[in-house]
């Protein structure tokens, strides 16, 4: 058996200081470096000399990392992944920057990652490199000579090709997508985005299987929806962390349906546009006030970089006004709050919610959706709100969709999910459960690995 390699901008292996892999991609990857006996390799997130690679072995997984200069963090992640790539794979020209400084930061830490990491491959890995961070690091690490199977899988959209060509390298980024074997989209639309760009942009062809051809070069692009760790999830809404957050949830209620939303802090989220169609049905829907409340979770994230303060402040504005507009003695229409918690309890919140309300404008996937359905009661289950812009919506089709730009979408779809019956309720969330459980997480990474091991 060979060993696996996962290679990203942050490893998260558990380790001494955090030792519970946080969330379902650290479980599928972990579970799957424990059997493999393989390495998770990256960032350390801290700052200072590169140095030598840091080596943890915690729980039968072993980590390593690296820290990097101010300056590589500035331009590298800061920079390029956060102020570049970041925005325009989520379709916000209007906010992306085009620095060379920043470029020639990110190709210098994927040389750096390449060089410290290239050493501690052996010929049998299989080596499987992730997200928009770590483009370069496959052609990085074939410069050394590798001739390992070498994965890429991209968390965040592909961008439609009108829109990746504004960036002045786009085909120096795309070239680089050829030195692995298997890339790895989300969906079939980021996808067919690709397929476009490859085709119009480099004149590749198209093969069976998903084989694509340049110049000689054929590589397989695949659509693998990451899944959530379903049984866990499902597990982790009747612990008893989930039940006495229900209970608190339904104390201080007061009988009113609870709409649900978390999200980091990110613009992509859509968090803004989400106020502004509650903020739609408070005013259009007299009864409104006597019947829901919402709760919208969103821990920082970022906030090195400009446009995550100005949504931050954006947002502390509108959800002041909008309690300032509609609150009354005894009832807060919006409880907006800026912290994390604990999975059990995001559980337990969730269960408690009436609606789940997820509405980013653009989202490689999004797991907050298929967690809010695994974490519902089978018997008396809420109803998602969905965007049609998130990855989710190609697999959760029985959600309610909607435009997630449209302040009157979102009013009239919070007023439909508020008056559905229980039996269309059930109806609707049955076959999303089934597909949450049947491409739960570690269905995606055999997937994954599956096509990266097929010579
Ligand atoms: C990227 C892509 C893609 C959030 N608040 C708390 C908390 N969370 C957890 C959620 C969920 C995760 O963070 C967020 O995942 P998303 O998928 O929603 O979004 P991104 O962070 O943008 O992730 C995305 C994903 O990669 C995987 O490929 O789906 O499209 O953008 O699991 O539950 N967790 C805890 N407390 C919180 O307060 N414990």
């Amino acid at each position: 058996m060979s060993r696996l390699i996962v290679i990203s901008n942050r490893v998260s292996a558990p380790t001494e200081k955090q030792p519970a892999a946080q969330g379902g991609l650290a479980v599928a990857l972990t579970a799957a470096l424990r059997e493999a006996k393989g390495v998770w390799f990256g960032w350390s997130g801290e700052t200072g000399e590169t140095g030598e690679l840091k080596f943890e072995t915690y729980d039968g997984v072993t980590s390593a990392t690296i820290d990097l200069p101010e300056q590589d963090v500035d331009e590298y992640y800061n920079g390029y992944a956060n102020r570049t790539l970041w925005p325009l794979f989520h379709y916000r020209l209007g906010l992306t920057e085009f620095e060379r400084d920043f470029q020639g930061g990110y190709e210098r830490v994927n040389r750096v990652f390449g060089a410290v990491i290239g050493p501690h491959i052996e010929p049998d890995d299989l080596i499987w490199v992730h997200d928009y961070h770590m483009i370069p690091l496959g052609w990085v690490l074939r410069q050394q000579g590798l001739t390992n199977r070498l994965g890429f899988f991209l968390h965040i959209p592909w961008p439609p090709t009108r829109l990746l060509t504004a960036l002045p390298e786009h085909r120096r980024l795309v070239e680089a997508l050829f030195a692995y074997d298997v890339v790895g989209f989300q969906t079939q639309e980021w996808l067919n985005t690709f397929h476009d760009y490859v085709t119009n942009e480099m004149g590749g062809t198209l093969g069976d299987d998903g084989a694509i051809t340049v110049g000689g070069r054929t590589i397989r692009a695949i659509a693998c929806p990451i899944g959530i760790d379903a049984q866990e999830f499902i597990a982790s809404a009747s612990s008893d962390q989930a039940k006495e957050t229900h209970h608190r949830m339904i104390e201080s209620s007061i009988g009113r349906s609870l709409i649900v939303g978390v999200d980091r802090l990110d613009y992509s989220k859509g968090l803004e546009e989400r106020f502004n169609g509650y903020q739609r049905y408070l005013e259009t829907r007299p009864d409104a006030q006597s019947n829901v409340y919402m709760l919208q979770i969103a821990p920082p994230s970022r906030d090195a970089v400009q446009s995550y303060r100005d949504i931050r402040t954006t947002l502390d504005a509108l959800s002041g006004r909008i309690n300032g507009a509609f609150a009354h003695i005894d009832w807060v229409p919006l409880r907006y709050v800026n912290q994390g918690f604990p999975r059990d309890v995001l559980a337990g919140v969730y269960r408690s919610a009436r609606i789940g309300l997820v509405t980013p404008l653009r989202d490689g996937m999004n797991l907050v959706a298929k967690e809010y359905v695994a974490a519902q009661d089978p018997e008396d289950p809420g109803v998602l709100i969905l965007s049609r812009f998130a990855g989710a919506s190609e697999q959760l089709e029985s959600a309610l969709m909607v435009n997630p730009y449209s302040p009157d979408d979102i009013a009239d779809a919070i007023a439909t999910a508020l008056a559905m019956s229980r039996e269309e309720r059930i109806a609707r969330w049955r076959p999303m459960l089934e597909n949450i459980v049947e491409q739960d997480v570690i269905w995606w990474r055999k997937r994954f690995t599956t096509a990266l091991m097929q010579e």
